[in-house]
């Protein structure tokens, strides 16, 4: 009976708010609505995010509308949604007004504790300026963690992650950038048995004493795939990662470019009894030193493109090659390193293309981090990886055939392109037009268009 009554409550409360499917409430947030308070209904939202999580149970959803909160908030352990409206982190953000964390998640918010489209942006906290999870396994999906500072972990902290297994803490499409931690993992310190999944997210422009992109510390060992690490610098040790006390990370098609360590940890280091496994990855114009190992740490490097071969204490996995990956634009377009628009995407000709292992490519991962398909075949390409064609690139991004605007397909749009960049043979590049050199010998001439017309979806 008194389950009745609270399921005929729950369902009224819903309809109230506009959404009753399975008694669930979807609370609404708009900060155009402050200084009133509000009652979370859409028409009435409230003004403050935590108003929101603190009347929400369980399974309910939490909508930000387009704006800027300056608040800090707290999940209080509640496996609830919390997204922007827009799910575009542009225009929906929290501002930690150089408090924090901004985000606190600890004991009990599991995998249905979900953040979804925002930025969380001027945090400052001794541990996760940004985002702070202690004994919590929540999913992070298409977060930008911009500007945050801590002593250590500036932009997230996890501790203690993997007490919910099976659960699994995520974070996806994710974009870490210009964090900062004065100690260690200045985008995320992963401590004591967290081993997030990280997929398609980016870590640009960090710096911390340790681990300027992620620091992992004490048997944390995240699956990190179709990630890109790059301008992320590291006082100390560890520019674009670093893996210490039993650390053993799996790290597939990332590339890793433009990271620097005072030491020889360039991209990436391991120590103590860390082993990480690298396969179909690029580490390429990282300095001083690519990788360095010590005190009995052996990762394996398999059908990467490691820039001087394989560093010492690396056990050979095979496929690997030293030869240039051939970036569009590493520096991007506003010709910094270490901002998001650099572009770790392959140019016709590249030696990453069609060399990366099939096996290694996680089950379920169907796409690169663009979202585009991510087993291609090359028709211009022999096969030098592992599998049955098509056979997946090395990197974080699958090279497509004539894709000038990196949409994903040779079409209309690049047909356009490639009208503007046609000259007569050896007559050289013009500016952007590198991606339609598609026999890589250094123009755009009728070679190029025939082969074009061979890649073309109308
Ligand atoms: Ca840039
Ligand atoms: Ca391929
Ligand atoms: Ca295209
Ligand atoms: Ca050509």
């Amino acid at each position: 009976m008194l389950y009745t009554i609270r399921m005929t409550l729950r369902v009224l409360v819903g309809l109230a708010f506009g959404h009753s499917a399975y008694g669930q409430t979807t609370w609404h947030v708009d900060d155009d609505t402050c200084p009133a308070v509000g009652n979370g209904s859409q028409v009435d939202p409230y003004c403050s995010i935590q108003i929101a999580i603190d009347a929400s149970t369980n399974g309910d959803a939490i909508q930000v509308a387009n704006g800027t909160y300056v608040e800090l908030i707290n999940f209080n352990g509640k496996a609830v949604s919390l997204r922007s409206a827009s799910d575009n982190p542009a225009t929906t953000i929290i501002d930690g007004d150089s408090d924090g964390p901004i985000v606190t998640c600890n004991s009990g918010g599991t995998s249905t504790t979900l953040l979804r489209g925002l930025t969380i942006t001027n945090g400052q906290a001794n541990r996760g300026g940004g985002m702070n999870i202690s004994s919590a396994s929540p999913t992070v999906i298409n977060c930008v963690f911009r500007q945050n500072f801590a002593f250590e972990g500036g932009a997230v902290y996890n501790n203690f992650a993997d007490v919910f297994r099976p659960q699994t803490l995520t974070f996806s499409n994710c974009v870490f950038e210009g964090n900062v931690a004065q100690s260690s993992g200045a985008a995320m310190l992963n401590r004591n048995s967290s081993s997030p999944v990280l997929a398609n997210c980016q870590f640009v422009g960090n710096r911390a004493s340790n681990g300027a992109g992620i620091l992992n510390d004490r048997n944390c060992s995240p699956i990190v795939t179709n990630c890109i690490f790059s301008g992320n610098e590291a006082g100390l040790h560890g520019g674009g990662m670093l893996n210490v006390f039993l650390s053993s990370p799996i790290l597939t098609n990332c590339t890793f470019s433009g990271n620097s360590a005072f030491d020889s940890r360039g991209a990436l280091g391991n120590l103590q009894s860390s082993d990480p496994v690298l396969t179909n990855c690029i580490l390429w114009d990282n300095g001083p030193l690519a990788m360095t190992s010590c005190c009995r740490s052996n990762p394996t490097i398999s059908n990467s493109i490691i820039q001087d071969g394989l560093p010492m204490d690396t056990i050979d996995g095979g496929g690997n090659i030293d030869i240039n990956p051939l970036f569009v634009d590493p520096n991007g377009a506003d010709e910094i390193l270490g901002t998001v628009d650099d572009d770790f995407r392959l140019l016709p000709g590249s030696p990453a293309i069609d060399a990366g292992n099939n096996s290694a490519v996680p089950v379920g991962v169907m796409t690169d981090f663009d979202g585009h398909t991510r087993f291609v075949d090359d028709i211009l390409t022999v096969d030098t990886g592992v599998g049955i064609a098509p056979i997946v690139d090395i990197g974080a991004f699958e090279f497509v055939l004539g894709d000038c605007d990196a949409d994903g397909d040779a079409d209309i749009a690049d047909h356009v392109i490639l009208d503007g960049c046609l000259t007569s043979p050896g007559d050289g590049l013009g500016v952007g037009c590198a991606c339609l050199d598609l026999d890589a010998d250094g123009d755009v001439d009728l070679r190029d268009f025939g082969y074009f017309q061979m890649a073309f979806i109308p």
